[in-house]
């Protein structure tokens, strides 16, 4: 079975979207796979980095083959972020630099970017399974795919656009910005698949309305979002805002881009392809793995990575995954949407919030728009967060100090923190080219209170 595997698509099957034997894989099959794979990308990160084998000596481990089944991993140590960052830029790579053939990177907010590099069969392996992450969610050969991902050293644009192609598609590479030329694109074009970050997507769903386009009527089906923490409540407003199927997915640039993670059209989580990846959710304090169906920090390992194989790496995003057999006959896990990273999380007098949380309860609310920001600053010893909403156009200005105590009074009862909420004039708050940017901390630049 697990030679099969290989086999179909050695054989020239190139999108293995098209290979429901790949995703439906018996679990046990999946797993032995699985090990066979994580005992060639250990032996390739002992073999080619020196920085791996050091660290994997130093947890006691004398050889690579002593992996033997995949509890061993629990063996492994966990790497961070600032691993990358600290040897930056090619430090951690497995091959020479002159044998890639591509190199992206993460901007980063703070210090070096972080640099990702892949083989030319590194590349191939991210264009199948980005194809089958479009498959999955219901993009076909010959559709039109408008793909208004980022397209640079950000993963999110060509990983789409490979995959698209891969997979048969009709590629349109707008990237992302022109919002109204877009507009007319998907329109004019017929795309029926479009690809995006939702808050992106949001964007453009404004402008068709502004322009007084009915995007419910072009030929759009499925969304493909993600890059992104979104909410449920978001999913419907999307969805009911452009007349398609808004599917989340999930990936980063360390593990491969785009492509790791995908909704099946039953929307009950997304399938993390456990062929090419391994999943472990810990605990972010003991580090230890949590119970199946418990939330944690999601932890990925690479199993066919050549250029840069990540052992345990740790994400930092809270999920929780089942492996509960799907509705749609896949049974590769399913990971729950991502709230956020773990570092976005923010404690507002001892509560852990998420962004995403706060959007769920604003999307949809009466007279509310749903763009948003949280504002951070500092008075005295005191975080405090005010929320940044805009009022949708047909409000009376006098009525937006209702709105607001509204708004405030279901943050609190819906999840327990008091915010103090301003509701703006449309078009306020700053909309989102790519990554909306969510929280503006402008704590070190607060007055302290004497
Ligand atoms: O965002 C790759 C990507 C592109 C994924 C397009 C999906 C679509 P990075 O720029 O390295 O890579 O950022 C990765 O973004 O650790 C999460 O915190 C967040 N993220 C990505 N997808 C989702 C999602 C790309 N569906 C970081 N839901 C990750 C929530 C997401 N957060």
């Amino acid at each position: 079975m697990v030679a099969y595997v290989d086999t179909a698509i050695a054989a020239g099957h190139r999108a293995p979207g098209l290979h429901p034997d790949v995703e439906a894989m018996p679990r046990e099959t999946l797993e032995a796979l699985q090990l066979q794979r994580l005992q060639a990308s250990l032996c390739n990160a002992w073999e080619q980095v020196p920085w791996q084998r050091a660290r994997l000596r130093a947890a006691g481990l004398s050889d690579p083959r002593e992996l033997r089944s995949l509890a061993d991993l629990q063996r492994l140590p966990l790497m961070v972020k600032s691993d990358l960052r600290d040897h930056y830029p090619f430090g951690l790579f497995a091959r020479p630099v002159a044998g890639l053939a591509r190199l992206h990177a993460s901007s980063g907010t703070t210090g070096k970017p972080t640099v990702v590099g892949y083989t030319r069969a590194d590349l191939d392996t991210w264009a199948e399974l980005m194809a089958r992450t479009l498959h999955c969610a219901g993009a076909r050969a010959g559709d039109v795919i408008h793909n208004a991902y980022g397209y640079g050293l950000f993963t999110g644009g060509l990983g789409a656009h490979y995959g698209a192609e891969r997979l048969g598609g009709v590629v349109v590479p707008v990237s992302g910005g022109s919002t109204e030329r877009q507009v007319a694109l998907i329109v004019d074009f017929g795309a029926r698949v479009l690809c995006a970050t939702p808050s992106y997507a949001l964007a453009i769903a404004e402008v068709a309305e502004q322009q007084g386009v009915d995007l419910r009527k072009s030929a759009l089906r499925v969304g493909v979002f993600g890059a992104e923490p979104w909410s449920e409540t978001m999913r419907g407003e999307l969805q009911e805002r452009m007349g398609l199927q808004a599917l989340d997915n999930y990936g980063l640039s360390e593990i491969m881009g785009p492509g790791v993670a995908v909704e099946c059209p039953q929307q009950d989580g997304m399938h993390g392809w456990e062929d090419h990846f391994l999943f472990e959710v810990i605990d972010p304090d003991t580090l230890l793995p949590v119970a199946e169906g418990q939330v944690g920090e999601l932890v990925i390992s690479t199993l066919t990575k050549q250029a840069l194989p990540m052992l345990r790496y740790r994400t930092r995003d809270m999920t929780r995954i089942t492996k509960a057999p799907c509705a749609c006959g896949r049974t590769h896990l399913r990971m729950l949407r991502v709230a956020g990273r773990s570092d976005d999380m923010l404690i507002v007098r001892g509560v852990n919030v998420y962004p995403s949380q706060i959007e769920a309860v604003l999307v949809g609310r009466p007279g509310i728009a749903p763009h948003y920001q949280l504002v951070l600053e500092r008075h005295g010893a005191l975080d405090q967060v005010r929320l940044e909403v805009e009022a949708l156009p047909a409000v009376a200005q006098a009525d937006y100090a209702r709105l607001a105590a509204d708004v405030a009074h279901h943050i609190k009862s819906l999840i327990g923190v008091s915010t103090e909420v301003c509701v703006l004039a449309p078009g306020s708050v700053e909309r989102s080219q790519g990554k909306a940017v969510r929280v503006r901390d402008l704590r070190a630049k607060s007055v302290p209170v004497p």
